[in-house]
């Protein structure tokens, strides 16, 4: 499918996981992508395996500057932007117990604030061409209040208030804002915190079974992504297997 040919996105968090599926199938579809990660070398490898001119940024989503900086490169070397996926995040794993100030605000600082100045920057170049396309990777943990994330979940809820807002923000220029929402995927973030240790328990929750794969969430996300989900904005996909209903 040719859905994307000419387009440039931006994938936050693309140099593994989630995103990294995400970025490969938009590709596939022709457009362009930015990988725009802290983890440089993944990023390329990502920005490698894309073709069409795809490139890495090291970039961390929670520094303005930052963030600036890659939106002028994006405008100098791509002319455009028809596609933001905001997927970048930390995904941790922390008893209520452990929860303090400092974790508090490291997570805010990348999940919301992060989420925040992509969209603010992105926006603002999509709006010079009245057209866009912004996808919010935010977790079905806002539905279910799942266990060790209260901080994690408290900055997707901001995320998905932000995706409602959004929409009525940007519908005047044509930008759609729309959330998906993944249930416990088998990442290699995941791997590495004991959120692995919950997948049985989660697919008992399940009504289609086995775990869910990034390339399982990725065509929720491409489909947002698209021109063809013109009339679609302030939504949700779910993609959890079924493991929650709302
Ligand atoms: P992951 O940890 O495997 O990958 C995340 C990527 O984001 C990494 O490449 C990392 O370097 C990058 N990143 C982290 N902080 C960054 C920053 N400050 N600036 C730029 N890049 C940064 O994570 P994943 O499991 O693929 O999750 C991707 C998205 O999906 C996240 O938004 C996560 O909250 C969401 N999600 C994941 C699951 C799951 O079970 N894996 C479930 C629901 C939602
Ligand atoms: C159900 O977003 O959606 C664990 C870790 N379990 O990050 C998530 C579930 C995790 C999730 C998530």
């Amino acid at each position: 499918m040719t859905r994307f040919i000419d387009q440039t996105a931006i994938v936050t968090g693309a140099a593994r996981g989630i995103g990294r599926a995400v970025a490969r199938q938009l590709a596939a579809e022709g457009a362009r992508i930015v990988v725009a990660d802290i983890n440089l070398d993944g990023a390329r490898e990502t920005a490698q395996a894309c073709g069409n001119g795809s490139f890495a940024v090291a970039c961390d989503i929670g520094e303005a500057e930052q963030v600036s900086a890659l939106h002028a490169k994006v405008k100098a070397d791509c002319g455009r932007l028809d596609v933001l996926v905001n997927n970048a995040a930390i995904v941790p794993f922390i008893a209520w117990d452990d929860v303090d100030f400092e974790h508090w605000r490291k997570i805010m600082r990348v999940n919301l604030d992060g989420t925040f100045l992509m969209s603010r920057a992105s926006s603002d170049m999509m709006r010079e061409r009245d057209y866009g396309r912004i996808v919010n990777i935010i977790s079905n943990t806002i539905f279910a209040g799942t266990p060790n994330m209260c901080a994690y979940i408290a900055a997707k809820g901001g995320v998905f208030g932000l995706t409602r807002s959004l929409a009525t923000e940007l519908g005047a220029y044509k930008i759609t804002v729309n959330g998906v929402t993944p249930g416990l995927t088998d990442t290699e973030g995941v791997q590495e915190t004991r959120h692995k240790e919950a997948f049985e328990f989660v697919e008992m929750l399940q009504p289609i079974k086995g775990r869910n794969k990034p390339e399982d969430i990725a065509p929720a996300v491409v489909f947002l992504a698209s021109p063809e989900a013109h009339r679609i904005t302030g939504q949700i996909i779910n993609v959890d297997a079924g493991m929650v209903r709302w």
